[in-house]
């Protein structure tokens, strides 16, 4: 997932994790709307941050992190719920899934201080290489309009793509990029998450 990061008035779009893989750095906060109020929220350390090996900050391929809490969410706060897992290559076509985040509304636009939330048909395999051409994996799953209008945009990425079905919301794809914003023929790029189901299960059990 990339990240936009300001240094030296320069924006680069970095890996998120680039910034550091050290755990002690990052919080996870969850049951958040407005990014100016988070006392609402549960803040949790971070024990691991486990980075895909086969990452590549230029092709975006296996672009997805693990990130273990030092104890466990709790659920029964009105404010914090999970998604499930999706099923091993589990297929999600014809949905329309819902992605939410505190990115920006247009291109090269500011992020939000509230969240977000826009809806996406899940886009063919083949349709979206036919528009994005092979920088597509088989482990990307995409998702938009073939008139563009609705996307994740810049400051989405590393956020869920979530689809609802048999009444339980699954997790879909993970934002990870995109050619700029709501563009025709240009939809969100997303990292399939039920392809790295036994990367998920392997690195779970790794670090219990
Ligand atoms: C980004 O840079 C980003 N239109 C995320 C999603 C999309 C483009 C850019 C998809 O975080």
């Amino acid at each position: 997932m990339s990240c936009t990061v300001n240094i030296k008035y320069q924006k680069l779009n970095i890996s998120c994790f680039i910034l550091s893989t050290t755990h002690s750095y990052w919080t996870v906060a969850t049951g958040i709307h407005d990014r100016g109020h988070i006392y609402r929220s549960q803040v949790h350390n971070v024990r691991n941050v486990i980075v895909h090996t086969g990452y590549s900050s230029r092709s975006n391929h296996n672009d997805i992190a693990l990130i273990k809490l030092d104890k466990p969410l709790d659920l029964t706060d009105s404010t914090t719920k999970a998604a499930c897992l999706p099923n091993k290559y589990e297929d999600f076509d014809g949905l329309v899934c819902t992605v939410t985040g505190w990115g920006a509304l247009h291109t090269d636009g500011p992020g939000t201080r509230l969240l977000n939330e826009v809806d996406v048909p899940i886009m063919d395999s083949n349709r979206c290489k036919y528009y994005l051409g092979n920088v597509i994996y088989g482990s990307n799953i995409c998702a938009g309009y073939n008139q563009g209008g609705r996307d994740a945009c810049q400051g989405d990425s590393g956020g869920p793509l979530v689809c609802k079905k048999d009444s339980v919301y699954k997790i879909t794809g993970v934002v990870s990029w995109g050619y700029g914003c709501a563009k025709r023929h240009a939809p969100g790029v997303y990292t399939r998450v039920s392809s790295f189901i036994d990367w998920i299960n392997t690195n779970k059990a790794r670090h219990p």
